[in-house]
This record gives C-alpha cells, sequence and structure tokens, in this order.
C-alpha cells in the first residue's frame, strides 16, 4: 500500500526562481505532470527572493529578462528597464496570479538528499524536516549563486557590528546615516551596494582586490508612452532574443577587430559606451574574448574614459589601471550608475586588497596585512558565491553507485548538455555548468532549457521509457568540446568565478559552454533525434 507520509510526484523541482517556475509550468500545464517546487526560501523569487542587499538591480535589461509567456507579460508593467529587488518581488507575485505556482511550492524547505532506485526507477528525496519525496523526475532549478562563498578570514564571528553576506541579507533595511560602513568585493553585488551606501553613510571604505571594468547603466524610468510602446514591441523583442548568441533583444556584432579600421572601432566603442548597458561587453567586434588586440583595444578605451571621471590618481590607478588585471570581458563586468565618482567625495576610501590583504575581523573592523585597522559600524561581504557547482555539489545528490554528485565533480564537472549526468537518471539541471548559463539572457535562455526538459519527458512517455541516462561517452564528448572552445578563448587568463577560481581548492576550468544560444540550442535538439539512443541509455 503506498506510505501515507510519503509524497508521490511525477516531478520534483528544487529552486522556485525562473528556471524551477519555467520547469513546473512546462512540466504541470503542458504534460500534466503532478509537480511541485520545494524551496529554502520562503516565496517565490529565486535569486531575485534571497538578494534584498541595498540597491539590488537587475543589470540585464526588461522586457526580455522576464518569462516569455504571453499570459504574463502582456498584463505586466515594468516602471524602469533595469528592476531593482523589490520589482521583481511584485513580478513573481504577478506570476502566480497568473500561472499558479505558489500553491505547488513546499517553502522553507531544504532538499539535504536526493537519490535514485534502480529497481522502483524513482529518485527519492529528503528534505531538513524528514520529509521524503518519491518522484520520477528530478530537476535541481538552483541557478549559479544559491552557495554563498564567505571567505574563512580569522575573527569573522567576532564582530560586534551588522554584518552579513550580501545573499543573506535581512529584509528590513540597515540604516547607514552617520554610520561608517565597509563593502568587501567589488563583484556586481559589491558595486551595487557602494553606490547606495556611498549616498547616505558618514564614512563608506570599499575592499576591493581586483577592478571591475564597469559600463554605465542606461537605466530609464518608464513612463506612459514608453510602456505603450513596450506593450506593442515585446512579443516582437522575445522573438528576436530567440535568434541571437546571447538571447539579448540585439545583434551582435559581425566583423572581427582586424576586418575594421580604426576609425570604425573608435566610432562603434564610442557609440556603444554611450548608448550604455552590456554593448561593449558583448563586442564592438566579433572577438572581443577571442583576440588579445581586439581585447586590449577595448580595455584601453574602456580605462580611458573612466580613468576621466576618477580625480585622485591613487584612487584612478586602482579603480581603472593602465595594465589590465585581466583581459575585457573575461571576469563579469557590472553596469553602474555614477560608480566612480563617489570616489571622488573625500569620505568614500579605497582600499587595496590584492597588495594587502584582509588578515582578520575584529569586534570593531577589519585588519589589513600592514596591520592597518579599519573601525567600522557595518560590512557587507559581497565576496560572492561557489558558482554552479557549489549549490549542486551539497545537497547530496548520489548516482546509481551511491557516489555524491560532488564527489563525481571534485576533479572536473561532467555533463551532457550542460543538464544531464551520467549515472543520475532523470535528473536535469536547468541553468548549470556546461551551458550558456551566465553569458546568456537567463530568462530566455532558462526558456529553452525548461522547453528541452518538457520535450524529453514527453519522449520517453511516448516510447514508453522509464528512465534516460545520458552515455559517458556523450558526457565526455560535451566536456571535450567545452575545455576547446575554452582554450579558444581569452577566459582562463582571469581568476574569475567562470573559472572556478575564486573558490579555494576548486578545480580551475571553464564552468559553461561559449558557442552561443542558438548552437546550444541546436545541439540539444540533435541529441533529441536520431541521435537519442545513442546519447542516452534509455530503459523501458
Ligand atoms: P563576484 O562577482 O564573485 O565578486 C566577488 C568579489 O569579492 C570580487 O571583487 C572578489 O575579488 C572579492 N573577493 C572574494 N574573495 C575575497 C577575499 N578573500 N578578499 C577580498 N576580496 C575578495 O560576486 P558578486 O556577488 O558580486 O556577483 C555574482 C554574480 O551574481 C554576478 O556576476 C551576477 O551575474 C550575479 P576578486 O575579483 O576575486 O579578486
Amino acid at each position: 500500500p503506498p506510505n501515507e507520509d510519503i509524497l508521490e510526484l511525477d516531478a520534483v523541482v528544487v529552486g522556485a526562481g525562473f528556471s524551477g517556475i519555467y520547469t513546473l509550468h512546462r512540466l504541470r500545464n503542458e504534460l500534466g505532470l503532478n509537480v511541485k517546487i520545494i524551496d529554502a526560501g520562503s516565496d517565490l523569487g529565486g535569486t531575485w527572493h534571497w538578494n534584498t542587499y541595498p540597491g539590488a538591480r537587475v543589470d540585464c535589461s526588461v522586457p526580455t529578462y522576464a518569462f516569455g509567456i504571453e499570459e504574463v507579460y502582456k498584463t505586466w508593467t515594468w516602471t524602469q528597464r533595469y528592476p531593482g529587488q523589490k520589482e521583481f518581488e511584485a513580478y513573481f507575485d504577478h506570476v502566480d496570479k497568473v500561472l499558479s505556482i505558489r500553491k505547488d511550492c513546499i517553502f522553507n524547505t531544504r532538499v539535504v538528499s536526493a537519490s535514485f532506485d534502480s529497481e522502483s526507477a524513482k529518485w527519492s528525496i529528503e528534505t531538513n524536516g524528514g520529509r521524503k519525496v518519491v518522484a520520477q523526475y528530478f530537476v535541481p532549478a538552483v541557478g549559479f549563486a544559491a552557495k554563498q562563498h564567505i571567505p574563512s578570514w580569522k575573527g569573522l564571528d567576532s564582530f560586534k557590528g551588522v554584518i552579513h553576506h550580501s545573499s543573506l541579507w535581512p529584509r528590513e533595511p540597515v540604516d547607514v546615516r552617520g554610520k561608517r560602513v565597509a563593502v568587501i568585493g567589488t563583484g556586481s553585488t559589491g558595486v551595487q551596494i557602494i553606490q547606495e551606501w556611498a549616498k547616505e553613510a558618514a564614512e563608506t571604505f570599499v575592499f576591493q582586490r581586483t577592478p571591475n571594468f564597469c559600463l554605465p547603466m542606461d537605466q530609464k524610468a518608464f513612463d506612459a508612452a514608453d510602456q505603450e510602446k513596450l506593450r506593442d514591441s515585446t512579443a516582437a523583442e522575445f522573438a528576436l532574443c530567440q535568434t541571437t548568441s546571447q538571447g539579448l533583444p540585439r545583434a551582435g556584432p559581425n566583423k572581427a577587430f582586424g576586418e575594421m579600421s580604426t576609425e570604425e572601432c573608435d566610432q562603434i566603442l564610442n557609440e556603444y559606451y554611450d548608448k550604455g548597458g552590456f554593448r561593449l561587453w558583448s563586442g564592438a567586434y566579433n572577438d572581443l574574448l577571442v583576440t588579445p588586440e581586439a581585447n586590449r583595444a577595448t580595455y584601453d578605451f574602456w580605462a580611458k574614459k573612466t580613468r576621466a571621471r576618477i580625480h585622485d590618481p591613487v584612487k584612478r590607478d586602482l579603480l581603472a589601471p593602465l595594465e589590465p588585471p585581466h583581459p575585457f570581458g573575461t571576469k563579469r563586468p557590472s553596469l553602474e550608475q555614477g560608480y566612480y565618482e563617489n570616489f571622488n567625495k573625500p569620505n568614500v576610501h579605497l582600499v587595496d586588497t590584492n597588495s594587502n590583504p584582509i588578515v582578520e575581523i575584529t569586534p570593531t573592523g577589519i585588519v589589513t596585512r600592514d596591520n592597518k585597522s579599519y573601525e567600522v559600524d557595518i560590512i557587507a561581504i559581497a565576496t560572492g558565491f561557489d558558482a554552479s557547482t557549489g549549490s549542486l555539489s551539497n545537497m547530496g545528490i548520489h548516482d546509481l553507485n551511491g557516489v555524491d554528485l560532488g564527489e563525481r565533480w571534485r576533479e572536473g564537472v561532467s555533463t551532457f548538455l550542460g543538464l544531464t549526468v551520467p549515472g543520475f537518471p532523470n535528473m536535469f539541471l536547468p541553468y548549470s555548468v556546461q551551458a550558456p548559463t551566465p553569458f546568456s539572457n537567463g530568462p530566455v535562455f532558462i526558456e529553452h532549457q525548461a522547453n528541452f526538459i518538457r520535450d524529453i519527458v514527453k519522449k520517453m512517455k511516448a516510447e514508453g521509457l522509464r528512465t534516460i541516462d545520458p552515455q559517458p561517452a556523450a558526457a565526455q564528448a560535451w566536456r571535450d568540446q567545452v575545455v576547446a572552445i575554452s582554450k579558444m578563448t581569452l577566459l582562463p587568463q582571469a581568476k574569475s568565478w567562470y573559472m572556478g577560481a575564486n573558490i579555494p581548492g576548486k578545480p580551475v576550468e571553464l564552468l559553461y559552454w561559449m558557442a552561443g544560444v542558438p548552437a546550444y540550442r541546436a545541439a540539444c535538439q540533435d541529441s533529441i533525434g536520431d541521435k537519442f539512443p545513442v546519447v542516452f541509455i534509455c530503459q523501458k
């Protein structure tokens, strides 16, 4: 008889962000499966639920950083091109009103283990509350930034003031007026916090290890006329996203650096910088991340523009050095709104933790190697994440032989299509490793992967298959491709989270597949065509 204590489902999805919601919607509404999302958070949103730090804002523009589902976008109005976290909370509430997602979510619950039982051909999932769930399909949809990276500084727990990692920030605002504040880290998160705090805090101390090559955000508040225009253009913008390499609503450059005259380059670089957004990162030429000379030309252009905004020569050399520490765009740039001008204020200080690393957190501040002590009231730890593999490797997911996924990936990641892993039948990993993930417009790319998961499940049903499991040879070939593409690019030259290089002991390898979304989509389609029985072990 069925065990009443065990929840029996067709599919379990972990994570209620964009990828979890898309997958639930596709499997539940289009295939009629019984699906639930389990999420450690208390509501929908994933990244947009957790990241409540001051200034949290998307830096990929709407309306296409959103669900491409007509019923959702036709009934929603954005107030600005790059909305903040609060607007996303309201947006996910709207998504729930239209798609009825919350009713199938189990919140405040963390998955602590998942194992596949060959006999029943089902996943058995356990949560921190001791709940057991059994399902044919298992979809950890936890994004790339779910496992925080907090360096193990001496004395970290001794600090008497307010201290939080950016993605564990309290939901009620922390008042910084009249306070001395410190931000450690200058990635996308650090930059956003600094911009916010430098407006109000008495003293702001920025602890920078590597400069972020920030680009101007082309932020815009939408008026009624803009909103009307968006209503007409959104469908076409989403359609355009399907055709472009990054899933953005604009085509990339079609010429290489060497094919352009100096004047042509200058004109495009200036145009892209002035227009703002990630245009300069997408590239004024199509070999920005491949050809060193092309890359350097963009860097030099960027450095000249940025240096002109910073008055103090010491800060200028730290924020936008003449010699780049890594090629342009091989670490993620962020979009800024007056970030550099903040450093012209006398109460915004820049501490170089590259030459003087942090050695200790004391009850009252931060000490660097040169024995300088920075006394502060509030600290934001904006030191990033153990990207992509971190959350998956710590969820207790076991393969057919009982080996943990983290153990399987100890020497390097192996997947087929970045979505499936040999030995983990019927498990799908949207928005994860060895896929275009952070080099794409997230929601647009996720929609494609959710569609693919739906199509593969549909095919399994049509063919009467209980399980599919990628062939080890298919995964090896996929890995070889990721590595080969990586070697063609400049990305390995940066100590970035893309390379796993931000986490001590993590294998250094490019975690993502760089050949663009359309080519990725074609590879997925190919795998469920004639190749299907070759690349997957299929069992009835
Ligand atoms: P990031 O981009 O990983 O940035 C982390 C920052 O913290 C970065 O500036 C790091 O310097 C710095 N860092 C990390 N460890 C240390 C130590 N031990 N000491 C000093 N400084 C340190 O994370 P974010 O949260 O900003 O952004 C994550 C992504 O989320 C973002 O790219 C968007 O896609 C969304 P480093 O550069 O390693 O020298």
